[in-house]
């Protein structure tokens, strides 16, 4: 009964990685060299046709990619975990309206950082493309520091996915200065999402302030 999570070091596979992990669930990680383009080879992309990472591969063989959708379905087979508030509750409505923000909102902006070539129609552009969308990113941040409302933890209920979500991605193209002085919240929630005592070896390989293109080689 293994989970099989397809991702690379310094990913958003570490977010899937911290989910199994805080379940308590058996999961292999298996990473794959994005510098490379391994991601965008055949084999991958039957899982997820994008080539884009992660991708959990359940036991009874359901493919589920994009992270929510693997939180949200972890979830729902894991119903005795409190990975998200009960159902209806207003702290679940919360924990969602956080989760989504950052999926939607945030995450896109990381692969204009990364990629700024797909979006820039000529090699001119791509390092103002890039520049604006890390400028984005760090406005974007702010109303997740105002809704931190929990002390470490986003809500005042206590731990739940949204916190591992925040964690991983504030670490992504940010200036530790920055975040510092900018998001302390957010900083103090992520310290505390790394200390969890299921999380530290999740950590370990996804290390803070690394990027899919820095952790080109699987270890
Ligand atoms: N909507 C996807 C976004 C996934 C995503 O953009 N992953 C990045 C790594 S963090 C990726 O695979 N980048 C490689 C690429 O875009 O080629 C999700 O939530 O899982």
């Amino acid at each position: 009964m293994t989970y099989a999570i397809y991702g690379a070091r310094g990913s958003g596979s570490g977010i899937i990685e911290a989910v199994c992990a805080e379940l308590g669930v058996d999961y292999e990680a298996r990473y794959l060299d994005v510098r490379a383009g391994e991601n965008q080879e055949e084999a991958y992309r039957k899982l997820h046709p994008l080539g884009k990472l992660p991708t959990l591969v359940f036991p009874d063989g359901e493919v589920v990619t994009d992270t929510v959708a693997i939180i949200l379905t972890l979830d729902e087979r894991h119903p005795q975990s409190s990975l998200l508030p009960p159902a209806a509750s207003k702290a679940r409505a919360r924990a969602l309206r956080w989760l989504l923000f950052c999926a939607t909102e945030l995450y896109p902006l990381i692969e204009i950082v990364d990629f700024p070539e797909r979006f820039a129609g000529s090699d001119e552009c791509k390092d103002v493309v890039r520049t604006r969308a890390g400028a984005i990113w760090r406005n974007r941040w702010q109303p997740v520091e105002d809704a931190v409302a929990g002390s470490p933890y986003l809500l005042s209920e206590g731990f739940c996915a949204t916190d591992v979500y925040i964690a991983i991605l504030c670490h992504w193209d940010m200036d530790p200065d920055w975040r510092q002085k900018n998001l302390a919240r957010v900083e103090a929630l992520s310290e505390a999402v790394r200390n969890r005592p299921a999380l530290v070896p999740v950590f370990e390989r996804h290390k803070p302030d690394e990027t899919i293109l820095d952790a080109a080689q699987p270890s």
